[in-house]
């Protein structure tokens, strides 16, 4: 509060000065940044100089000035330290995923790896086709003799032999007791003409006799005949009760009778022509069955061994006109479902299935044997 009052006196003492030196009606103003008032002289009359005034008391208080005009904005200050470092803020939560960016460059070319272990063996492939067959191997040397092998069983009771020759008459035995009277048997012969005897005594003469019919003079010879060949009729249906046994016998178990042919197997395998060549040696031929029994009987043999076998019947000379070895065209067949398909082009034989179906086969496979006598 007293600021106020030195600020005024110090204004009129500027005012005084200003009128002695300065032009009169002269007003002055002037802005004390330090001043809050604004004062106003009024011109200097033509009276005598005043004196200073420093003998004057103090005047009454001034009524309080109005408000000056905003100064002007100060120049921008200097700017001011760099504060402390603030405390790290949290864990921001995830942004928003991006958008899928292009596929980037093929990158260089990496470095080999290092050799792997062998994997495990795969599992085994399909079996192959059958090779062709071999050639024929040169024959081996004899080998060592073998021991003597155990005592066979033994065989079959064979047939009975022929009839052996009449032995000599044996010794006269006692004579017997008499036996009961026998049947009264049929007329003999009549015997042989006797020796004419000496003459008897001269007889009566008789009465003429009726006439006697004509003799039968050949009757004994062809008697003796009839009985001979009742005796032959006999030993032939003994002899060919014998033979059936004997063909049964030999037939047992690896052939089999079909009327007059016998069909066998020896159990030998070969291909189409080592088998026709053997049955041939044998006095036979391959089997070539000519009808249903015929090919019935082949069967059983078949699945006997469980062997397909060759029979004589092929069409190497014309693809698909089957023919028998004799050059006979088949009057008789039995081919599986979708056969003969002649495979490969190269079946020209047949073989008898175990289902006793016919198939044309290579004649180089290797098949069981079966001859026909
Ligand atoms: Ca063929
Ligand atoms: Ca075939």
């Amino acid at each position: 509060m007293l600021l106020l009052p030195i600020l005024t006196i110090f204004a009129l003492e500027i005012c005084v000065l200003k009128t002695s030196n300065a032009i009169p009606n002269q007003s002055v103003q002037k802005w004390d940044p330090n001043a809050c008032t604004l004062i106003v002289c009024g011109p200097a009359q033509n009276g005598l100089p005043g004196r200073d005034g420093r003998d004057g008391k103090e005047g009454p208080k001034g009524e309080k000035g109005s408000q000056g005009l905003q100064g002007l904005k100060g120049s921008q200050g200097p700017p001011g330290k760099m504060g402390p470092a603030g405390v790290v803020g949290g864990k921001g939560s995830p942004g928003e995923k991006g958008s899928k960016g292009d596929i980037g460059g093929r990158g260089l070319q990496g470095v080999p790896g290092l050799k792997g272990d062998p994997g495990n063996a795969g599992p085994s492939g399909p079996k192959g086709d059958k090779g062709p067959l071999g050639e024929k191997g040169v024959k081996g040397e004899r080998g060592l003799q073998g021991t003597t092998g155990q005592e066979g069983k033994p065989g079959i009771a064979g047939a009975p032999g022929p009839k052996g020759d009449k032995g000599s008459v044996g010794e006269k035995g006692a004579k017997g007791s008499n036996g009961d009277r026998g049947l009264q048997g049929s007329s003999g012969l009549q015997g042989l003409k006797g020796q004419i005897g000496s003459p008897g005594p001269k007889g009566d003469k008789g009465s003429i006799g009726e006439k006697g019919t004509k003799g039968d003079s050949g009757l004994s010879e062809i008697n003796l005949v009839k009985r001979q060949v009742s005796t032959l009729e006999g030993q032939l249906r003994a002899l060919q009760s014998s033979f059936s046994k004997y063909k049964q016998v030999i037939t047992f178990p690896n052939g089999r009778i079909v009327g007059e042919k016998i069909f066998m197997t020896s159990g030998y395998e070969g291909n189409f022509e080592s088998l026709k060549q053997r049955c041939s040696q044998a006095g036979g031929q391959l089997a070539s069955p000519r009808n249903a029994a015929e090919n019935t009987a082949i069967h059983q043999i078949v699945a006997l061994y469980n062997k397909p076998v060759f029979i004589g019947i092929n069409d190497i000379q014309t693809e698909g006109r089957f023919k028998y070895l004799n050059g006979e065209n088949i009057v008789y067949s039995n081919w599986e479902p979708r056969e003969p398909n002649n495979d490969k082009g190269a079946e020209d034989c047949v073989e008898v299935y175990t289902s006793g179906k016919w198939n044309d086969k290579s004649c180089g496979e290797r098949r069981l044997i079966v001859c026909e006598f």
